[in-house]
């Protein structure tokens, strides 16, 4: 018995040692920004005269047992409805659910409405060592099922939170919907369900992709705590 006991106190102290050098410890809060470059004068009349918005984006921190966005995958129920609607209700719903069991979701978060041609959106997620990564999506509204987003994306490099990170968004094509204009979602008669479902992949890899694989959009990832 005294000896387990030894045992379990060595490896708990073990494991402080090795947490105190170089491991993950404590958490962070980060402020993700999606800029919308979908504007008249970027895009000229390759897009609709107004531009195009990113529907209302949403996101979450979680651990590696979870994603809900995966490149050269299938989109999920709650992927798709964004992509072809630009409402983030399903998303939000299943990310919050599984935040309230327990099941790999830290940190939900949504916008209360799109981010207009030329703007940008700020949302802010806590992560974790056990939740580092972070996943963000919006529709490019309106559109067939084309979104920006980040996916899968870790804080965490050599142990520690990162501090900032920015890059390009383009458009991918998530491949529930095989209509090619710039439609409105409402517009139910211009509903071209993909049959059966594609990959989500690079909209550009379509030879009629209507940005020509152009940067549709900018994302900037800031540590604030
Ligand atoms: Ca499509």
């Amino acid at each position: 018995m005294i000896r387990q006991v030894t045992v379990f106190l060595l490896s708990l102290a073990l494991l402080q040692a090795v947490s105190a050098d170089g491991h993950c410890s404590g958490k962070a809060i980060y402020r993700v920004s999606f800029q919308n470059l979908l504007t008249p004068k970027n895009f000229g009349n390759l897009i609709p005269e107004n531009g195009l918005v990113f529907s209302p984006l949403a996101g979450a921190s979680h651990s590696n047992r979870i994603s809900f966005l995966t490149i050269r995958g299938f989109a999920s129920p709650q992927v798709e409805q964004i992509a072809e609607t630009g409402q983030n209700g399903r998303f939000v719903t299943l990310a919050r659910n599984l935040r309230r069991q327990g099941r790999g979701v830290l940190h939900v978060a949504a916008a209360k409405g799109p981010t207009m041609p030329g703007n940008f959106t700020n949302l802010f997620y806590a992560v974790d060592c056990a939740h580092p990564f972070i996943t963000m999506l919006g529709m490019i509204a309106p559109s067939p099922d084309w979104i920006v987003q980040i996916n899968n994306r870790n804080m965490i490099r050599d142990g520690k939170f990162i501090t900032r990170e920015s890059g390009t968004l383009i458009a991918y094509d998530v491949g529930t919907d095989s209509g090619r204009e710039f439609t409105s979602p409402v517009d139910a008669s211009l509903d071209m369900p993909t049959e059966p479902q594609m990959n989500i992949a690079p909209l550009v890899e379509d030879e009629t992709d209507r940005f020509q694989g152009r940067v549709v959009g900018r994302f900037h990832i800031q540590r604030i705590k």
